[in-house]
């Protein structure tokens, strides 16, 4: 049913969340070995607890860059990359999967791993922001980011290499404003014609409202999710299993 309203659009937006980086080894937040079972996300997540202590919010990030360095791309990230457009990481010469020609497709992210983007995944926007950017603390220089994919970090907490101030991962905290372009674009592809929702708890606002605005609009909803979510209620069609073999199957 999904496969033949995917065959079928001329739209399609998929908004991706922590389960689909899962099966390359990243740590989800929610769930029995998320994150935030080990640590509480106002210690380590928000622009406070980076005031409050930038070293030891420095040392999970840097933990969690080691571990990601260490992931690669999985069939969910292949397969979303080949309906994007591009040709699979492998280079072999293939074109887009049949019936998705004349697909257009947007990515939009919760992940700050960048898997997405080194599956080679086109019109990506990432929600959150990335782990491997760093920006200004203080905002030197419109808070502009930088890419560093040193691991490990050398002496963390790194420091701007502007204004010699803390530097801060470029990601999105609890409480901070996503970039305004980023939900712009968001909002933007939520006027397609199948939305669906990816390895996500459907609970971190504002992504979470997306599959909300494109249902009101007329697109087609679906889930795939492990488990229930708050969304799985509302979708047209949810899903229960792992992204990694159902997208593939799809
Ligand atoms: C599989 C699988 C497999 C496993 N296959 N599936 C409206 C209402 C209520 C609250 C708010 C609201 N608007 C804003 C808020 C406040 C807040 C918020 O949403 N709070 C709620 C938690 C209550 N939002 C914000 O603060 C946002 N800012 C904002 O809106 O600014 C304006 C504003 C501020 C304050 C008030 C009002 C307005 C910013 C949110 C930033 C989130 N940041 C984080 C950290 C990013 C940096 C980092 O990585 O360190 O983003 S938190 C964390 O959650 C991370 C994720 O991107 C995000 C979502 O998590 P995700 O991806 O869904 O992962 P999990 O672990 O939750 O779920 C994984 C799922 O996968 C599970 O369902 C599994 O079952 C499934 N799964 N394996 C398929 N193999």
């Amino acid at each position: 049913m999904l496969a033949a309203r995917i065959r079928g659009a001329a739209r399609l937006t998929i908004l991706t969340g922590a389960g689909v980086s899962a099966a390359s080894g990243v740590p989800t937040f929610r769930g029995p070995e998320g994150l935030w079972r080990q640590f509480r996300p106002e210690d380590l997540a928000t622009p406070e607890a980076f005031a409050r202590d930038p070293r030891l919010v420095w040392e999970w990030y840097a933990w969690r860059r080691e571990k990601i360095a260490a992931c690669r791309p999985n069939a969910a990230h292949d397969v979303i990359a080949r309906w994007s457009g591009v040709r699979p990481r492998n280079g072999a010469t293939q074109g887009s999967d049949p019936g998705t020609e004349r697909l257009k497709v947007v990515v939009l992210t919760q992940n700050v791993d960048d898997l997405h983007v080194r599956a080679g995944t086109r019109n990506l926007v990432r929600l959150h922001g990335s782990i491997w950017e760093l920006s200004c603390w203080n905002r030197c220089a419109t808070g502009a980011a930088w890419r560093d994919e040193r691991v490990p970090l050398p002496e963390p907490p790194p420091r701007c290499p502007r204004c010699g101030g803390l530097a801060r991962p470029a990601v999105v905290w609890f409480g901070e404003s996503l970039d305004a372009r980023d939900v712009g674009a968001a909002v933007e592809a939520t006027e397609c014609d199948v939305f669906l929702t990816v390895g996500t708890s459907s609970v971190v606002y504002p992504a979470a409202g997306l599959v909300h605005r494109a249902r009101e609009r007329g697109a087609f909803t679906a889930e795939v999710n492990l488990d229930e979510t708050p969304a799985s209620s509302m979708v047209d069609l949810a899903i229960h299993g792992p992204a990694e073999e159902i997208l593939p199957a799809l």
